[in-house]
């Protein structure tokens, strides 16, 4: 079985403990998927924190928890009882925006944060409409969707209308996920972000990104592009139990200043969780 991430660490520190303060430290860590420029950025604050003062790798390991703790950016999903409240699910090709979505509805359900209706604004991919459907019936939560081929800004621009007219709380809207260059995203987007901004007046929108756990550096570029063509609120960070470690969300946090609501920990309705700063580092670092 591979070594966990502090268990390298150990090693590194009896073999010689100023490596392990510096370049070989920032290996480990891009190892782990934090990128050049976070793995970097954390060796040489743990260099500063740490100076002569280490005496043992267990020391070590509870300053870089602290580092990466405190470089992990977490939010609240923004609420309002009194308006409406849009969430609009956006990401790449099968990442788990859907799931995401009926996981979400169910929370905010048992939360009593309802009622919620869910915009099937995926009308890209053959049997995405029935999947949000098959959804929301076991949810008993209302689906306005037009099917393949539609519109998805008119989807949207339904779906919010409907809301007002019921006196729903929430809309959560799913979208198409594509492998994408910037200008194809943004021409893309551009109808449904209109729609969503000039018709959630005072509401509140989140655009809230998914990404998957286990997709490694490919999710920072993927946030990137989201972030540049839509402006990001948050993120999910799905699939999180197929993974263990996911350090890819540091770099997201760190050089893109973005927040984590949630992470998936599985594929029912209950597994997404508010994302968990201390058992995400604990996961990272890997066994004592
Ligand atoms: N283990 C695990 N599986 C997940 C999680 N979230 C989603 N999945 C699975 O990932 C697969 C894709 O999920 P979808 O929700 O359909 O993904 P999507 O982004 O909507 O995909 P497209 O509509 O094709 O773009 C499904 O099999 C889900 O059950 C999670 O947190 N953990
Ligand atoms: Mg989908």
């Amino acid at each position: 079985m591979a070594l966990s991430l502090f268990q390298r660490l150990k090693n590194l520190f009896f073999a010689s403990p100023h490596a392990a303060l510096v370049e070989e430290l920032e290996d480990i860590l891009i190892e782990a998927d934090l990128g050049y420029k976070t793995a970097k950025l954390m060796s040489e604050r743990l260099k500063t924190m740490a100076k002569d003062r280490v005496k043992s790798p267990e020391e070590l390991r509870e300053l870089l928890k602290t580092l990466l703790k405190e470089s992990l950016l977490t939010k609240t999903l923004a609420y309002d009882p009194q308006k409406l409240n849009l969430y609009l699910f956006l990401g790449v090709n099968g990442v788990g925006k859907t799931t995401s979505i009926a996981k979400l509805a169910y929370r905010l359900e048992q939360e009593q944060k309802g009622p919620i209706v869910l915009a099937a604004g995926d009308t890209f991919r053959a049997a995405a409409v029935q999947q949000i459907q098959l959804h929301g019936s076991r949810l008993k939560v209302r689906v306005i969707g037009q099917g393949q081929g539609a519109d998805p800004g008119a989807v949207l621009y339904d779906a919010l209308d409907s809301a007002r007219a019921q006196g729903d709380k929430v809309v959560l809207a799913d979208t198409a996920g594509r492998m994408h260059t910037k200008e194809n995203l943004v021409r893309e987007l551009q109808k449904v972000l209109k729609i969503a901004q000039s018709r959630i007046g005072d509401g509140v929108l989140q655009k809230i990104l998914v990404i998957d756990a286990t997709t490694g550096q490919n999710a920072f570029q993927q946030a990137k592009v989201f972030h540049e063509a839509a402006g990001l609120d948050g993120l999910v960070l799905s699939k999180y139990d197929s993974s263990g470690k996911g350090g890819i969300a540091l770099s997201i946090c760190q050089e893109l200043g973005l927040p984590f609501y949630f992470w998936g920990t599985g594929e029912k309705l209950p597994d997404l969780e508010v994302f968990d700063k201390d058992r995400f580092v604990e996961g990272l670092l890997g066994a004592k």
